[in-house]
């Protein structure tokens, strides 16, 4: 049995199959996990939400942002805009099934003892178990009979810095955006939401998250995560694994086999170029 982690599908559900081909991937045998953002943009939501919900529990995943847009669009709180390209998702019979299936999704996991995924990172201040708790707090409220109402106060930017005292839709606010939504950190504690460049080219009072120096980030603790397609994979550091390769804009899928650390990437395929689909 393999675990593979996958980075951002974004509905490109044709560069899912050629990438889980590429690995020889065994519903049966194997687990496939993934770093959220499952749909968005791309133009096969409805196959990508079939295919992984009939893995069952050979699949998990955390929720980025993207998917909790389309939790956001089903409670009626945002619109769909015409980039989402979920039109067949929304349509279809399935989508109560998928969306309820989906708000019990975390924003945290672990896939071994020291291996967490979540889709946009780990907050600086935060340890791993810190990150765990966190998500159950979100979750809880994602999984009450009132979700609407917590949706319906996730969006904005503030507060941008971690206190304890947080409290109520403010803290899970906080919450959402550190695991779905951070890039980059100002003065040391603080989300920025404005620069999604690569490091090399955001302003110097920019540091890439993975950057700051987390104290309570343990040496033999690892973090996977997506969402950040313009690091192209490079954090250049070996605690802190990028797999957002930006198919959906273009360049490529890429998975992670756990057990050896290893690779695999598919680039992007017109669909409609595409003899092997
Ligand atoms: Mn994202």
């Amino acid at each position: 049995m393999s675990t593979y982690i996958v980075g951002d599908i974004q509905g490109c559900f044709a560069g899912l199959q050629r990438l889980l081909r590429k690995v020889d991937f065994s519903p049966k045998n194997d687990r496939l996990i993934a770093v959220g953002d499952l749909v968005g943009r791309g133009t096969q939501p409805l196959e990508t939400l079939d295919y992984l919900y009939s893995l069952k529990d050979s699949f998990d995943t955390v929720l980025g942002n993207h998917d909790l847009h389309l939790l956001a669009i089903y409670a009626g709180i945002r619109k769909a805009k015409l980039g989402d390209n979920l039109d067949t998702l929304l349509a279809s019979p399935q989508l109560k099934t998928y969306i309820n299936w989906l708000r019990h999704k975390p924003l945290t996991l672990m896939v071994n003892q020291d291996t967490l995924v979540t889709h946009a990172g780990l907050y600086p201040k935060w340890s791993v178990k810190k990150a765990l708790k966190a998500s159950n707090e979100v979750s809880e409220q994602l999984q009450a009979k009132d979700w609407k109402e917590f949706l319906a106060h996730m969006y904005g930017n503030q507060p941008s810095i971690w206190q304890k005292s947080l409290a109520g839709p403010q803290r899970l606010r906080f919450i959402v955006n550190a695991m779905t939504r951070m890039r980059f950190i100002k003065n040391h504690d603080e989300l920025d939401f404005n620069c999604k460049t690569t490091p090399e080219l955001a302003p110097t009072e920019l540091t890439p998250w993975f950057k700051e120096t987390n104290k309570k980030l343990k040496a033999n603790q690892k973090v996977v995560f997506g969402h950040w397609a313009s690091l192209n994979g490079h954090t250049h550091l070996k605690q802190f694994s990028a797999l957002d390769t930006g198919y959906v804009w273009g360049q490529s899928m890429t998975i992670l086999k756990l057990s050896s650390g290893e690779l695999f990437s598919v680039k992007y395929q017109d669909q409609a170029n595409s003899a092997d689909i």
